[in-house]
């Protein structure tokens, strides 16, 4: 059985109390807390390891690199890539996706090319791509969403053409929780030779991710919001593809021999990794891979599921509540609005209350737009939360709707 509050012994934050309350922390989809277990590993290699990687041939260095290299492989395993040469470490989703659509765009990307997005993207897998087709000439097409959240797939096959260079997708929206059928567009893009990159950043802590099954292209995500340390992330990429792109970055590590005539570059992952990594993240990334493992994502899942159909109902009870996005499929995030009450003032009132959810557009304006509303209200559970902590956001909710 998974006991929660087992769990919550792991994350000593939960135990602060804010404004004299307990700490109510429905913010899961901006960051996750850490268990004791990711930073213990942060501290220990800071204090009995430290070296840089790959350069040494002192003991402190290859015991660092040993660390970071098994580290890949954790990744490896935990999204069932098929080589860790698959597995590129970045600062995060947002890099990763940076990292691509520069390399994807110098490689495969000409004037009157097409991307394709769809109408749920986070900004960060959005303006990446705009910037690529403002340098290249080309074009961003939309995938249209219905007003349930549901992305309109019987679109996907009209919107894709013979200059559709790539599909860009994510797997959960941070906004309104669906879960997209990304298997579907990887299917309906690979019909017609279309590579596809998924956004993981919102489901690599929920559920589990199988990269091979999914078929996708290239996968991203962070390590801050799956209990692991800010600065880290990873970009998945098929061999065959990562083999035709360009570096990314140049500098240390991803050279094979340099002068001032020509350089040639390193083998994968290292072709894209220049630079010191941050390799006390990336052994501290799979201690929090392990951490969720241990616990079962299966577990987590069924968990984080209860509790989200626990909230919509009774966050449904609410006088003048409006809940963004009911999508068949979904994830442990709920927008909502409450009457006219401004999101900005129930976030800030809630705060009070010791409870922290995040307001505003949750950098997804185009989907924002697509709503008609400036923002919402949004709560996001993670493994550690609780019915309690539930209705203790239903009661915060009400003391402010009686307020106004
Ligand atoms: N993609 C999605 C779907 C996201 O939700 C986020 C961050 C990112 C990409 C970017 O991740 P980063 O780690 O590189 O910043 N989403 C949020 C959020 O919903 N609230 O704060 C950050």
């Amino acid at each position: 059985m998974y006991d929660v509050n087992r769990v919550r012994e792991d994350f000593p934050i939960l135990a602060r109390q804010i404004y004299g309350r307990p700490l109510v922390y429905l913010d899961n989809g901006a960051t996750t807390q850490k268990p004791r277990q990711v930073v213990e590993a942060m501290v220990d290699e800071y204090y009995n390891v430290n070296a840089n990687v790959h350069r040494g041939v002192h003991f402190l260095s290859q015991q660092a690199t040993d660390l970071h290299e098994a580290s890949r492989e954790t990744v490896r395993h935990f999204i069932n890539a098929r080589s860790t040469a698959e597995i590129l470490f970045t600062r995060g989703t947002t890099e990763s996706i940076n990292l691509l659509a520069f390399s994807f765009g110098e490689a495969m990307v000409k004037a009157g090319d097409e991307v394709v997005v769809s109408a749920m993207e986070h900004h960060s897998n959005i303006v990446p791509w705009q910037m690529m087709c403002e340098r290249k000439g080309a074009q961003l097409r939309v995938i249209p969403m219905t007003d349930d959240g549901e992305l309109q797939l019987e679109a996907l096959d009209d919107l894709l053409t013979e200059r559709t260079r790539i599909v860009c997708c994510t797997q959960v929206s941070n906004v309104l929780g669906t879960v997209n059928l990304v298997k579907e567009v990887v299917r309906i893009a690979h019909e017609r030779g279309i590579p596809v990159l998924v956004d993981g950043a919102q489901s690599v802590p929920h559920m589990s991710v199988d990269v091979q099954d999914m078929d996708c292209d290239f996968f991203a995500f962070s390590g801050h919001k799956v209990y692991g340390p800010t600065g880290v992330g990873v970009l998945y990429g098929k061999e065959a593809w990562l083999d035709k792109l360009p570096p990314y970055q140049g500098g240390g590590e991803m050279i094979k021999n340099v002068s001032f005539e020509k350089t040639t570059y390193n083998e994968l992952p290292y072709k894209f990794e220049a630079g010191t990594p941050d390799y006390v993240a990336t052994h501290a990334l799979a201690k929090a891979l392990d951490y969720v493992s241990g616990l079962g994502m299966q577990a987590i899942e069924a968990h984080e599921q209860e509790l989200t159909r626990y909230a919509l109902e009774k966050l449904q009870g609410i006088e003048g509540m409006r809940i963004f996005g009911a999508a068949k499929q979904r994830d442990a995030v709920i927008s909502f609005q409450v009457g006219n009450i401004h999101h900005l003032d129930m976030g800030t009132l809630l705060d009070r209350l010791g409870i922290a959810v995040r307001t505003g557009h949750h950098c997804a304006e185009p989907l924002m737009r697509r709503l008609g509303i400036e923002g919402t209200v949004r709560t996001s559970f993670g493994l550690y939360n609780t019915k309690a902590e539930v209705d203790a956001l239903v009661d915060g909710i009400e003391r402010v709707r009686r307020m106004f």
